[in-house]
């Protein structure tokens, strides 16, 4: 049996901000650039969330929800260092650490002795060791398996920290949305809740053969994910090897100013993502991707080792469009990274692993 403790830290950007600047304490915080600006949210302090604001929606609109929020711009290397500090206290209790992203990890506890062999107890010790050094609060889950764990540390935010023990998995799953299971999201929600799918106790009531009909070759690991099952392993050595966006627009874009029109927006969630990740000191090259309507694709790659601007991917956006010069559907940017020489090789139920182009 494993013992995953899955840490998310609370309102992260946002409390490191509040860390550096104890005048912003006790108002509402937003992350993000001004409110006449077409910025949307990275996210939102506690206190603003009461008034509906949260990530990723646009300035504009969460200072109409709340007039007196405080928008305060990313601070992204400010982030990332707090983030190593963390990560430096993980590697107190184990070395099987899985970071999702700056403010998120996995840890297998399996192996500690230590705490009477509790997880729940390195969970507390690591949550007051984030608390007293670094005054930041995290959020942690509890469970033998790595979907459950995530679950965990969502459900008593902020500051919480959950334990779902293997016992208690037949009696906790069935109420669950179906929206809590990992890969199912708002697009598959909604297909699911047409076919009267609206919990996991739903999915554990179906059929086998129903639900290979509707969730195909990964019918298998969703039913085990209803059912309180999940196999994946710790990944300590997951190395991305690239990172891209793509949009596949509704109404084609029939020309390259269409097309360069559509680049900022793309361009936004791309080096956001890269930011997060800490991906611009591992960049080999960047790339352009263009769908025609009839399907034909084409990509464009050129070498780089530092950030691209859309300046950059502009250029590179003319240059594949000469390729075909006909509409276009889809469109999307990526980088290449570089990759350490050992490598081992990762299970393949892992969505981050089927997003290359
Ligand atoms: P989350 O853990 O999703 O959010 P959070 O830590 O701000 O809040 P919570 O207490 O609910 O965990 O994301 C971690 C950080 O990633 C977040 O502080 C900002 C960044 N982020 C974005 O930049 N854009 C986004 O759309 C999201 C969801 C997060
Ligand atoms: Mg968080």
């Amino acid at each position: 049996m494993q013992k995953i403790i899955h840490v998310d830290m609370d309102c992260f950007y946002a409390a490191v901000e509040e860390k550096f600047n104890p005048s912003l304490r006790g108002k509402a915080v937003g992350i993000g650039g001004p409110a006449n600006s077409r910025s949307v949210l990275c996210t939102a302090n506690y206190e603003a969330r009461k008034f509906g604001v949260h990530a990723a929606m646009p300035s504009s609109q969460a200072v109409r929800l709340c007039p007196h929020l405080i928008l305060v711009p990313p601070h992204f290397e400010l982030y990332k260092q707090e983030s190593r500090k963390v990560r430096k206290i993980f590697e107190r209790f184990t070395d099987r650490i899985e970071p999702l992203s700056l403010d998120e990890a996995y840890l297998d506890v399996t192996d500690n002795l230590n705490f009477g062999g509790s997880a729940t107890l390195i969970a507390k010790e690591i949550k007051k060791q984030i608390r007293e050094e670094l005054s930041l609060t995290a959020s942690a889950g509890v469970a033998p398996n790595k979907f459950l764990a995530k679950i965990a540390s969502d459900w008593k935010k902020p500051d919480g920290l959950f334990v779902i023990r293997p016992e208690h998995i037949d009696s906790f799953m069935p109420s669950l949305k179906i929206e809590k299971i990992y890969g199912v999201g708002k697009v598959t929600a909604k297909k699911l809740h047409e076919l009267g799918l609206f919990t996991c106790g739903d999915i554990q009531s179906r059929s086998s053969s129903e639900m290979t009909h509707i969730f195909g070759k990964r019918s298998e690991f969703y039913v085990d994910l209803a059912r309180g099952i999940d196999n994946r392993v710790v990944e300590t050595s997951f190395e991305r090897k690239s990172l891209s966006v793509e949009e596949t627009y509704s109404v084609d874009l029939a020309n390259v100013e269409q097309a360069l029109a559509a680049l900022p927006e793309l361009f936004e969630e791309w080096i956001g993502r890269m930011e997060r990740g800490q991906y611009f000191d591992k960049l080999k090259s960047y790339q352009v991707k263009i769908k025609t309507t009839d399907f034909r694709q084409s990509t464009i790659e050129e070498a780089k080792l530092s950030a691209p601007t859309v300046k950059d991917f502009e250029k590179l956006l003319r240059a594949v469009w000469l390729r075909f010069d006909s509409p276009i559907r889809l469109l999307g940017l990526g980088a290449r990274l570089q990759v350490a020489a050992k490598e081992k090789s990762s299970s393949l139920k892992d969505d981050r692993q089927l997003e290359f182009f």
